[in-house]
């Protein structure tokens, strides 16, 4: 077993969610700093230079956005492997987690989860219907249109659950915070790879932290998860107020 690692992040990120579900697929614990990205400190800035969540501190290795982090800790704690063994099936593997990190990204997080549950309840601010319609009625159809011409029929994309199931799937959650599903009747392959992957224990595991961090303000997250049992870390990095990321949105 490996020592705990320490994870800066809010287990409703998809981001977080990719690297603590490595982290179950490894057996390797953690120890979480449970912050939103946009509470950071000055602290969280000098550790996460886009002042963004993930953050993995690993003894003297600090790293931040999750591809990075996976990859490390495939590395550096091989077995089993979140990557398939075949060369050419790594990189499909490695090119939908891109499609996932940046266009699943820009759809289900920053048009719609972003829209619907950030802007109200970390900046106050309320949300604008009309870019949450056009991406519902639109740019998420066209998504899904593309996963179905790669999810696979039966099992995971590539074998054993790899990359490539946690990317897609991980946006999948944040969308059923949203009471948004994937209709199976146009959809029929990628709702049931989604359900199977969502199924699996390292995302199961992961479901009453998530579910009690909706339910509350990220102020109060802290003391909900300690009451959950979540494995928390002392040290804090939240500011005492949100503030603008500094990445373009
Ligand atoms: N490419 C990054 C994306 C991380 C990301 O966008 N995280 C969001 C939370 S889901 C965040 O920290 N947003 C704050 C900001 O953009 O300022 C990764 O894969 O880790």
């Amino acid at each position: 077993m490996s020592a705990s690692v320490q994870i800066i992040g809010s287990y409703l990120s998809p981001y977080v969610r990719k690297v603590l579900v490595t982290l179950g697929i490894k057996g390797i614990p953690y120890e979480i700093d449970p912050i939103v990205g946009f509470m950071g400190d000055d602290r969280f800035r000098e550790l996460s230079p886009l002042r963004r969540i993930p953050v993995l501190i690993d003894e003297d290795v600090t790293l931040a956005d999750s591809s990075v982090i996976c990859q490390y800790l495939d590395d550096r704690y091989p077995s089993p492997s979140i990557y398939p063994a075949d060369i050419a099936d790594r990189a499909r593997a490695r090119w939908l987690e891109e499609f996932a990190d940046t266009r699943m990204g820009d759809v289900l997080i920053w048009r719609l989860f972003y829209q619907k549950v950030v802007l109200p309840h970390v900046f106050g601010r309320i949300s604008d219907e009309a870019v949450v319609e056009r991406t519902l009625s639109e740019e998420l159809p066209q998504v899904l249109d593309y996963l179905e011409t790669v999810a696979p029929r039966e099992g995971f994309a590539f074998g054993s659950l790899s990359i490539a199931d946690i990317s897609v799937a991980t946006h999948f959650r944040n969308a059923a915070f949203l009471r948004i599903s994937i209709d199976a009747t146009r959809w029929p392959k990628t709702a049931g790879w989604i359900e199977r992957v969502l199924a699996t224990e390292q995302f199961a595991a992961l479901v009453p932290f998530e579910k009690v961090s909706m339910r509350t303000l990220p102020k109060q997250h802290r003391e909900v998860l300690t009451q959950l049992g979540a494995p928390l870390w002392s040290t804090s990095h939240a500011a005492e107020a949100a503030r603008p990321g500094i990445m373009p949105i």
